[in-house]
């Protein structure tokens, strides 16, 4: 790599690369949407063109609020344009399960996943697994490459930033701070804490209701099972509530949908890394990653009923990854 930072890496990216498509991981979530955002409007301000798009749908109202909002331009995969395509994905990795492919060019990513970085001599890659969003890594860009950022893609970023760190709490770094500061000094801070604190509906208050009802908890290992759900956004939110019981220190919550279970994982153990747990119980059945302290997969329900199913793998083999200290 060469010594330059990689905010001028990436305009030099651009000046070669003009017209590019952003692509988030499939049902994106605020920090992969905010980040897609701040980069379209960075390439705009560098003489290019970019496009968003994406696959699988953005459940939640607070979220589709802030997109017509904010009037963040970002498209369902339907509308994608043609083979062409230069593709760079964003909040994900090109090799990933859930970054359904686009007829085109996958030309890099941008992301804080870790994981291997997809090996292609020519692709763009910024990839730091040690940063709490992807938001902060754009968020950067627009910063060190000393850039008027507007009001809305700094309100975004800052939104994206907070919703991936649980409001910088999670996997959080200096790095992430510092940008934050910078970020809310350029944001519509009213407009940000209104999205924050309005994160949950009415309608959602059944399965929580539902979630704490199911919940069994062994250990520091706590799991619940939400029966037909197919809203893997909610899942998660839900997952992070229940991880806030002060004697939960690791937790999965599961849903099944269209003969699939989604899980949703989250971990504030120092022995158990949420992501190897995550692979863990999806071997062989499934797949799924993340981060140390926050991951999601799914399975494809195999054989007998899904709730002998879910008990005799998922739910087994998450318990039993009490006694692997090992994971780390
Ligand atoms: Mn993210």
């Amino acid at each position: 790599m060469s010594g330059e930072v990689p905010a001028a890496r990436f305009r030099n990216f651009i000046t070669r690369q003009r017209d590019i498509i952003l692509q988030t991981h499939d049902y994106p979530d605020p920090d992969a949407i905010a980040s897609a955002y701040g980069l379209s409007m960075l390439v705009a301000e560098l003489g290019g063109t970019a496009v968003i798009c994406h696959t699988g749908s953005i459940t939640r109202a607070i979220t589709q609020e802030m997109i017509s909002v904010l009037q963040i331009p970002i498209l369902p995969a339907v509308l994608a344009p043609g083979r062409e395509n230069a593709i760079l994905v964003v909040d994900g990795r090109i090799k990933n399960d859930n970054v359904t492919k686009f007829p085109g060019r996958y030309i890099g990513e941008i992301d804080h996943h870790p994981g291997e970085i997809t090996p292609d001599g020519d692709a763009y890659h910024d990839v730091r697994p040690h940063y709490g969003s992807t938001s902060s890594i754009v968020g950067e860009y627009w910063r060190d490459l000393a850039l008027p950022i507007p009001q809305s893609v700094a309100t975004a970023l800052a939104i994206g930033l907070n919703t991936d760190t649980q409001r910088l709490l999670r996997g959080v770094t200096a790095e992430d701070i510092e940008i934050y500061a910078w970020l809310f000094r350029h944001a519509d801070r009213e407009y940000l804490q209104y999205v924050l604190n309005n994160n949950i509906e009415r309608a959602d208050f059944a399965w929580f209701s539902k979630a704490i009802a199911n919940l069994e908890v062994r250990d520091r290992f706590g799991m619940t099972d939400l029966g037909e759900m197919d809203n893997p956004a909610l899942l998660a939110i839900i997952c992070d509530f229940l991880l806030t019981a002060r004697e939960i220190n690791v937790m999965l919550a599961v849903a099944r949908t269209g003969g699939r279970v989604l899980l949703s994982m989250r971990s504030e153990s120092s022995q158990h890394a949420a992501d190897r747990i995550v692979q863990y119980v999806t071997t062989g059945i499934g797949s799924g990653g993340g981060h140390r302290s926050m991951a999601a997969g799914s399975c494809q329900i195999s054989d007998g009923s899904p709730e002998d199913f879910i008990k005799r793998l998922i739910t087994e083999r998450f318990f039993s990854a009490i006694q692997h200290s090992s994971y780390s």
